[in-house]
């Protein structure tokens, strides 16, 4: 488990953190939260607040999909920001929200020795060689009038190729199972939320630079699986409303939504797997 002194005085010295709460297991930690702004009514104070977990009995991916864990080997946290008055009506500002936590999972890790080379599959879901290793649940809850923004995050972080879940559409991998050696978990959270910070204070317009540049199915043929059907093209750019453009002959100009990467083709032009 997470010695909980080394937890404090690690996250003493992260700026964006004003509180936070430990738990050696909790259903999920984005469900505490939502929980918490709902019980304080929305209180400004709570901006900045993180929530760790060593474990999760229901942790949550996007659409109410499972997110698995390991006891005490994954990173588990989801954190709280308020959102401003204007925020809620420039919508460039929850661009930067959804971007801005992958760019910060890819930046943490490929700090990690022995050097990794980390890529972002769209939305954020954070790969190594083709495996997933991160993923990142953004949702917005009101309360009291006010909307904050929760930012859930689950890493891979020392499980053994045994421990992770087998039967996912992207394979599953774990940090130590790249670096060979057990990776510090208290340090690898202290630097997600620092590049989270850092890069919360870039453009929109840079954000979406950096990235269409660690966008690894860029170039690639994919389908694209939304609520309004499946779809497929060449994976072309994250545009300036978040949405994926896919080029395919048949489709000109297709871009899709909040949809679901679900194959990919190496293989330029060639169709998805
Ligand atoms: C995600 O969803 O990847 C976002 C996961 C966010 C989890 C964090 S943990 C802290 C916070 N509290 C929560 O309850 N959630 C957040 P999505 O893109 O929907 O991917 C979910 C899919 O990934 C599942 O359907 C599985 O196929 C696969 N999966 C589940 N657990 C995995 C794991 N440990 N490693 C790799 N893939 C996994």
């Amino acid at each position: 488990m997470m010695d909980l002194q080394e937890l404090r005085a690690a996250l003493a010295g992260v700026q964006s953190v004003t509180r936070f709460y430990y738990f050696p297991e909790v259903a999920s930690t984005s469900d505490w939260a939502k929980d918490l702004v709902t019980r304080a009514n929305g209180s400004q104070q709570l901006d900045g607040t993180l929530v760790v977990a060593d474990h999760q009995t229901r942790g949550r991916g996007r659409l109410n999909r499972t997110w698995i864990s390991s006891p005490a080997k994954s990173l588990l946290f989801t954190c709280l920001r308020a959102k401003g008055k204007t925020d809620a009506t420039v919508p460039e500002m929850n661009l930067s929200y959804a971007l801005a936590p992958g760019l910060a999972l890819c930046a943490a890790i490929e700090s990690l020795p022995p050097g990794f080379q980390a890529g972002l599959k769209y939305p954020n879901d954070v790969l190594i060689e083709g495996k997933k290793v991160a993923g990142v649940l953004v949702e917005q809850v009101s309360s009291g009038g006010r909307m904050f923004v929760l930012t859930g995050i689950g890493i891979n972080v020392n499980q053994e190729t045994t421990e992770l879940p087998s039967g996912t559409r992207w394979e599953a991998a774990s940090l130590k199972g790249f670096a060979g050696c057990a990776v510090d978990r208290v340090a690898l959270l202290c630097s997600v939320l620092e590049n989270m910070e850092r890069l919360y204070r870039l453009s929109p317009g840079k954000l979406l630079e950096l990235a269409n540049s660690k966008c690894c199915i860029l170039g690639k043929w994919v389908r694209v699986e939304t609520a309004m059907g499946s779809w497929e093209g060449m994976a072309e750019r994250i545009a300036e409303d978040g949405g994926l453009i896919l080029r395919n002959p048949s489709l000109p100009g297709q871009r899709v939504h909040t949809g679901e990467v679900v194959g990919v083709s190496m293989a330029l032009g060639s169709p998805a797997a």
